[in-house]
């Protein structure tokens, strides 16, 4: 009788989680995560990632690369990996897909890095992150680790053949009927897809199979693809989605998101540089600043105790934003006069200047500062500069701006927005972090960027 109502009561969990699956297309990651702390042993077999090892051994792995559109930087694809690695985290809770890893996309030569003169080709993750710190939250690999995993499979210097490739694609018309709904649709690929090669830049991938899909809907819809494109007696299966910018958030700002995000922790040579930057020039250190974290990100809690250096930060978009967002970017006297006003009234005399202005802008900017300290990172030299990459040099001045006791940003832009986050892990008061920039100095109730807030569990 016991047993029969265990089962009963197991088959009405099983039954329920998989009405919420097929019913709403948007599966709460968190739903799961609560059926597997319960720990019910009849139910590990539905989901609960800490199993014992080899016991899924009889399931296919699969390798879920992607990529995104080649116009899009650095900060952006921060965000697209969020959502595949929430994605990814639940796909691995699914039957036959428990030992699908996530394949980091090299970086390679993004618009926005303009130093010509340094090698930034296929650049690994590990560059820029602390890898380890990030498979703690979820099975990503970065591509190297890919490529001596496919080597190990198929034999040294097999060339890389994909089974799937995916390209997305909006719909053309998004609200058919004034709805939005999730789906996907295979089209006839353009002619001009065949532009999407080399895969990842590399000139040994093919693929089997090429679709095109207009694609509408949130990561967990991409759990569907894989099921509608499965084939039977795969051991390995290497799919590739391209566009992967179009995948949405299941829950933007979830205690899922802040998890993935919390794990992406920034390579230690990189902290290493900012940190001793804070120290010589900033008089800023973790201690003094009460910005220490715990080694592994899992162990932090909730709290808003960080005070930061004695200086402000200034994130101050320029470039394109210049073009594409003059109507919301502020003049360079402009953006002084407001940094003036907030030295006064914090009583600061230094701050830290993190863009990417032209040296008459920052030199300009410096003018209408003449009574304060104004601050920027460069390279000390050419050596440096080949070591950091323009890319590492955008974190290290994230990474200084994420310690600063005030922080200003710049409107709409996500380089901005990872510091918010950043600084919403070391745990600020919302108010020194979540400013924006106004057009002009004179009004202070433009458009802010959102707040959101971070959530632990
Ligand atoms: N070093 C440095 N680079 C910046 C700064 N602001 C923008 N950039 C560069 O410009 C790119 C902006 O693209 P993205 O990351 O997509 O952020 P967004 O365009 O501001 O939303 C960054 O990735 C950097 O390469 C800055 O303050 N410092
Ligand atoms: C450096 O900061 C500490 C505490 O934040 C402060 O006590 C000290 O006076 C500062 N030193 C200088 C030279 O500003
Ligand atoms: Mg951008």
């Amino acid at each position: 009788m016991r047993l029969h109502n265990i089962e009963f009561r197991c088959l009405s969990l099983l039954f329920n989680a998989l009405a919420l699956l097929t019913v709403s297309h948007i599966v709460h990651t968190t739903h799961i995560r609560k059926i597997c702390e319960k720990r019910d042993i009849f139910f590990e077999a539905f989901s609960c990632p800490r199993e014992r090892p080899g016991k899924w051994d009889h399931e296919p792995i699969t390798y879920l690369l992607y990529d995104v559109n080649p116009g899009e930087g650095f900060n952006l694809r921060r965000d697209v990996y969020i959502r595949m690695a929430v994605f990814l985290q639940f796909l691995r809770t699914q039957p036959g897909y428990r030992r699908s890893r996530l394949v980091l996309p090299p970086w390679s030569n993004l618009v926005h890095w303009r130093s010509h003169n340094i090698e930034q080709t296929q650049l690994p993750w590990s560059h820029f992150f602390d890898l380890p710190s990030m498979k703690a939250y979820t099975d990503v690999i970065d591509t190297p680790e890919f490529l001596a995993a496919y080597e190990t499979l198929h034999g040294q210097g097999a060339a890389v053949v994909l089974d799937e490739v995916y390209k997305l694609k909006h719909f053309d018309n998004m609200f058919e009927n004034g709805v939005f709904v999730d789906k996907f649709e295979e089209h006839v690929c353009p002619k001009s897809d065949s532009g999407t090669l080399p895969f990842l830049g590399y000139t040994n991938f093919a693929t089997k199979e090429f679709t095109c899909l207009h694609f509408q809907g949130s990561a967990m819809l991409l759990h569907k693809l894989l099921e509608t494109y499965k084939r039977k007696g795969q051991s390995v299966r290497y799919v590739l989605v391209l566009n992967a910018e179009i995948v949405l958030h299941d829950l933007w700002g979830n205690v899922d998101y802040w998890e993935a995000r919390r794990s992406m922790r920034f390579a230690h040579s990189l902290v290493e540089v900012a940190d001793r930057f804070r120290w010589d020039y900033l008089n800023s250190s973790d201690e003094q600043d009460r910005t220490v974290r715990p080694a592994n990100w899992r162990d932090a809690s909730h709290r808003r105790r960080a005070k930061g250096g004695e200086y402000i930060c200034a994130h101050l978009r320029r470039a394109d934003f210049l073009y594409g967002r003059d109507k919301t970017t502020p003049t360079i006297q402009s953006a002084a006069l407001q940094i003036r006003a907030k030295l006064l009234e914090l009583g600061l005399k230094t701050v830290f200047i993190a863009s990417d202005c032209s040296r008459t802008e920052f030199y300009n900017l410096k003018n209408y500062l003449k009574r304060f300290r104004v601050v920027r990172f460069a390279p000390e030299n050419y050596e440096q500069r080949a070591t950091l990459k323009d890319g590492g040099i955008a974190i290290v001045d994230q990474i200084i701006c994420s310690h600063a006791r005030y922080f200003i940003g710049t409107y709409e832009s996500t380089f901005t927005y990872r510091i918010y986050e950043e600084r919403e892990i070391i745990g600020f008061p919302k108010d020194l972090t979540f400013n924006t920039f106004c057009k002009s100095e004179k009004e202070m109730n433009c458009e802010k960027n959102t707040v959101w807030p971070i959530v632990y569990n």
